[in-house]
C-alpha cells in the first residue's frame, strides 16, 4: 500500500517542469490558550504525498536534468519535550511509512534548501498556495513564499495545489475502502443514537450516544456534528445541540465519523417519538424521491449542477402536488444549498466545481433537504457515493432511510 504514496510523488515530479523544487509542509497546532494547543491537523495534501501524520515534517522534492530527488525532513528529537508530549517520528519510522529514502532531522532544512538552489541549480519553488478566503489565517506553505519573496525576490514561486487537487478528486481503491470503513463505522453509531432517542430529552444526547460507538471504534468525529430538533434543523449549521427534544419533533443529524484521515458525511432525520406524522411522512418522501432522482442520473460526464438541477425538477413537481408551493422560483425558499459536495480527506473536499463533469473515482456527497421554517421541520437525507463507469455505488446503502425500516429499528427498544 506504501507504494501508492510513492506513485503519487512520481505522477507530480513527471508533471514538473525541469530544474524545480516541490515544498510541502505538515503543518503544527495552533495555539488555543496558554500552553494548549489545539490538536495537530495534518495538511492533507503533505499526508497524501507522504502517508506521514506528524507535526512539523517537510516534503522536498527536486527534479534536475539529471537528478531527481525526494527528501524528508522530520523534527529534531527533543529528549525532554519528548517527555511530556510523547515520543517524535523516528527517522526510521518515517522512512518505513513513507518509503522516503532520504529522511534527515528539520535542522538540516536550511542548508539543504540553500544548496539547491545555489549548487544544484534549482529555479522556481511549488508550495501548496490554497486559500478558499483572503482573511484565513496563512498555511505554512504561504508563510514559507513570503519568507522566499524577502530573502529571493527574483526566484518565481508556483502553486502545486491545482496539480495535487486534481489527482485527490480521483479516489484509489485503497482510499476508497478507508472511505467504506469510516461509513461502516457512522452506520454502527448511528444505529446506537436511533435506538436511544426515544430515551433521550436533549440533542446532546444523542450526539453523545453517536460520539460513544465513534470512541468504541478508534474513530473520531469527521466534523462538528449537528443534532437538530424542529425547527433548528432549518438552519443548516446548527451545531449547538442543545435544545430539548419534543414527541412530535423530527430529529435532523449530520454527523460522520473520520479515520485514517479520511471522512464520511452522512444525514439522516427521524421522528423523536419513534412513529413519523403523515404530515412528515409526505415531507419525507419528497426529498427520499429527489435523492433516488439524483441516484439515476449519476456517471461519468455529468456536472454537480446538473445533479442539483434534478432536484429542483424534483421539487417543482412533487411540492406543486402536494400545494407547498405554485411556482418553480418558491422553491429556494425551501431549499438552499447544493445537493453534492466531495469527499476524501477533507470533509469538503478538493474538486468541487460546479460545473466540472464528473469521473469514474470520484467520491461524492448525495444530500437534498428540505426546510419549511413555518412547519418547524428540517429534512436532509445524506449518502456517500463512488462513481463509477456504469454509475455509481452508493457507498452507505447500508445505513437505513426508509420510512418502515427507521420505525421498526426505534420500537425496537
Ligand atoms: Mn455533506
Amino acid at each position: 500500500m506504501n507504494n501508492e504514496f510513492k506513485l503519487r510523488r512520481e505522477r507530480i515530479l513527471a508533471e514538473l517542469p525541469l530544474n524545480s523544487m516541490v515544498l510541502l509542509f505538515a503543518g503544527k497546532g495552533i495555539k488555543r490558550s496558554a500552553d494548549a494547543d489545539f490538536p495537530f491537523v495534518v495538511n492533507r495534501n503533505f499526508a497524501y504525498l507522504t502517508n506521514i501524520d506528524e507535526p512539523e515534517a517537510v516534503l522536498m522534492m527536486v527534479k534536475l536534468k539529471h537528478r531527481i530527488s525526494t527528501t524528508l525532513f522530520v523534527r529534531d528529537i527533543d529528549l525532554t519535550l519528548q517527555k511530556w508530549n510523547g515520543k517524535y517520528m523516528s527517522v526510521e519510522q518515517a522512512k518505513d511509512l513513507s518509503q522516503i529514502d532520504s529522511v534527515i532531522y528539520l535542522s538540516g532544512f536550511d542548508a539543504t534548501f540553500i544548496s539547491q538552489l545555489t549548487r544544484a541549480g534549482v529555479e522556481r519553488v511549488y508550495l501548496d498556495l490554497e486559500r478558499l478566503n483572503l482573511t484565513d489565517r496563512p498555511l505554512a506553505g504561504e508563510l514559507f513564499a513570503k519568507k522566499l519573496r524577502e530573502t529571493h525576490p527574483a526566484l518565481p514561486i508556483k502553486n502545486i495545489y491545482p496539480t495535487i487537487a486534481a489527482m485527490r478528486a480521483v479516489k484509489s481503491d485503497d482510499e476508497v475502502e478507508k472511505i467504506k470503513q469510516c461509513v461502516e463505522v457512522t452506520n454502527q453509531a448511528f444505529k446506537r443514537m436511533v435506538s436511544h432517542t426515544r430515551a433521550c430529552a436533549f440533542e446532546y444526547e444523542l450526539q453523545a450516544e453517536f460520539e460513544y460507538e465513534l470512541k468504541r471504534n478508534g474513530a473520531s468525529p469527521a466534523f462538528d456534528m449537528i443534532v437538530a430538533g424542529g425547527q433548528r434543523a432549518t438552519v443548516l449549521h446548527y451545531v449547538e445541540n442543545n435544545e430539548s427534544l419534543a414527541d412530535d419533533e423530527l430529529v435532523l443529524c449530520d454527523m460522520g465519523a473520520s479515520m485514517h484521515l479520511y471522512n464520511s458525511d452522512i444525514t439522516r432525520t427521524f421522528p423523536k417519538s419513534g412513529k413519523f406524522t403523515e404530515r412528515q411522512k409526505q415531507l419525507y418522501n419528497v426529498v427520499l424521491a429527489a435523492m433516488d432522482a439524483v441516484f439515476a442520473k449519476i456517471r461519468p460526464g455529468v456536472t454537480l449542477k446538473e445533479l442539483n438541477d434534478v432536484v429542483i425538477d424534483t421539487y417543482e413537481q412533487q411540492l406543486k402536488d402536494i400545494g407547498l408551493i405554485q411556482n418553480r422560483s418558491e422553491i429556494s425558499q425551501y431549499y438552499y444549498h447544493g445537493v453534492s459536495h466531495f469527499l476524501g480527506l477533507d470533509v469538503h473536499d478538493v474538486g468541487q466545481i460546479e460545473n466540472m463533469s464528473l469521473v469514474a473515482g470520484n467520491v461524492i456527497t448525495v444530500e437534498p433537504g428540505l426546510y419549511i421554517e413555518a412547519e418547524k421541520i428540517g429534512i436532509r437525507i445524506e449518502d456517500d457515493v463512488l462513481v463509477t463507469e456504469e454509475g455509481y455505488r452508493n457507498l452507505s446503502k447500508d445505513i437505513i432511510k426508509s420510512i418502515d425500516e427507521i420505525e421498526a429499528l426505534m420500537s425496537n427498544r
